[in-house]
């Protein structure tokens, strides 16, 4: 659908709007037939088919997309290595493009991304992909990070990490190199700490904007576990991806996030990598004999505050990851604000195998795309 066909109408309208265009959403909100009824969330206690279980009509064309939330769940994104004076550098080679892609079926977005060279996305296309989210950049702490950046969008666009750096490689506008306009290039440098699960993403203005339209990412410090001592070290070896004790986990990538369609400030499908239900469509498999490990990050816009609940299971929490213990134990739901982030552990050792669900529990985001399933395929191995 391209940008602009679509109607400006609020939230509510939207939902209740009953347009033949509008058959994605209509899938959104469980509709077994693709033809949206009117009477659909015209009052949110009518009752509609959301009973029969929500989920999309049809299906996302992930080749077309050039991204796959499978994908980017598990697509730990190492960039280059190299040694300089005994210091180990690790190099991106990252853009920011233009691009258009689908959110639920039939439901496109214009979206602003980055895509790096190393990402699985790119290895796959043969040149640099955009994705959203964008890559999981994932690094040592002490290493000496770069990042080549270059802006082949159509907007000025910056990359802002969260960590602590200098000034002048902030990535905000008007303070050291700035804004990065269309054309231009430029090399983000500094050593990466603290150890944790942060994000990047575009410091233009219009901030909101800028982020909303799908410029940001994880960004994961592994801690170096030479920097600890006794039970902290072997803890730490667990999360550093170069240690065989790392093995142990299976880990996950989600960016809680949400699209605004017909851009009036208010976000009409949300989900975990940008894909409406993709995880209740197809689940994500796992096993009991790995301890899970999610890491998890809000960047939905306009909404103050997302979350996560984890059905018939209780997790452990580490706030921004910067802890080698859990900064809360055996919760079973975690709310984020914007930008905030966390790690999440938890283990299905010994559950009966089947089909766990998981969710923002707000409840309208989790009908309007934010909900999901772990399927335990082995309780055991
Ligand atoms: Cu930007």
């Amino acid at each position: 659908m391209p940008k602009n066909k679509q109607p400006r109408l609020s939230r509510r309208q939207f939902l209740g709007a009953g347009s033949a265009g509008l058959a994605g959403i209509a899938g959104l909100l469980g509709l077994r037939s693709a033809t949206p009824q009117p009477a659909l969330a015209q009052d949110e206690d009518s009752h509609v088919d959301a009973h029969a279980g929500a989920g999309a009509v049809g299906s996302v064309n992930y080749e077309a997309n050039g991204f796959n939330p499978h994908e980017i769940l598990t697509d730990f994104d190492y960039g280059e290595v190299s040694q300089e004076d005994g210091r180990t550098i690790r190099t991106w080679n990252m853009v920011a493009v233009d691009l258009e892609f689908e959110i639920a079926p039939g439901l496109y977005f214009p979206g602003w991304v980055y895509g790096s060279s190393t990402s699985a996305a790119s290895k796959r296309a043969g040149h640099i992909a955009g994705q959203c989210p964008g890559p999981t950049l994932r690094c040592v702490e002490g290493e000496l990070l770069r990042v080549n950046f270059t802006n082949a969008s159509s907007h000025p666009h910056t990359i802002h990490f969260h960590g602590i750096h200098s000034a002048f490689m902030d990535g905000i506008p008007g303070v050291g190199r700035g804004n990065i306009m269309p054309g231009e290039s430029f090399t983000y440098e500094f050593e990466a700490r603290p150890f944790g699960c942060h994000l990047y993403h575009c410091h233009a203005l219009p901030l909101k904007r800028h982020i909303h339209k799908g410029l940001y990412g994880a960004f994961i410090v592994d801690p170096d576990p030479e920097n600890y001592r006794g039970e902290e070290k072997e803890i730490a070896k667990t999360r550093n991806h170069q240690y065989p004790e790392n093995a142990d986990y299976n880990e996950m990538v989600m960016v809680m996030n949400g699209f605004d369609t017909n851009f009036d400030g208010d976000n009409e499908v949300y989900a975990a990598n940008s894909i409406a239900f993709a995880y209740m469509k197809e689940p994500i498999q796992i096993t009991g004999d790995k301890r899970q490990r999610l890491y998890l990050i809000n960047m939905t816009e306009f909404d103050p505050i997302n979350s996560l609940h984890i059905h018939a299971n209780f997790f452990d929490y580490y706030d921004h990851g910067t802890t080698l213990k859990p900064t809360l134990t055996t919760i079973d739901t975690i709310m984020q604000c914007q930008a905030q982030r966390g790690i999440v552990e938890f283990s299905f050792a010994g559950f009966e195998p089947g089909r766990y669900m998981f969710h923002a529990h707000q409840s309208e985001f989790a009908e309007l795309g934010w909900m999901s399933f772990f399927e335990l395929v082995d309780a055991n191995g």
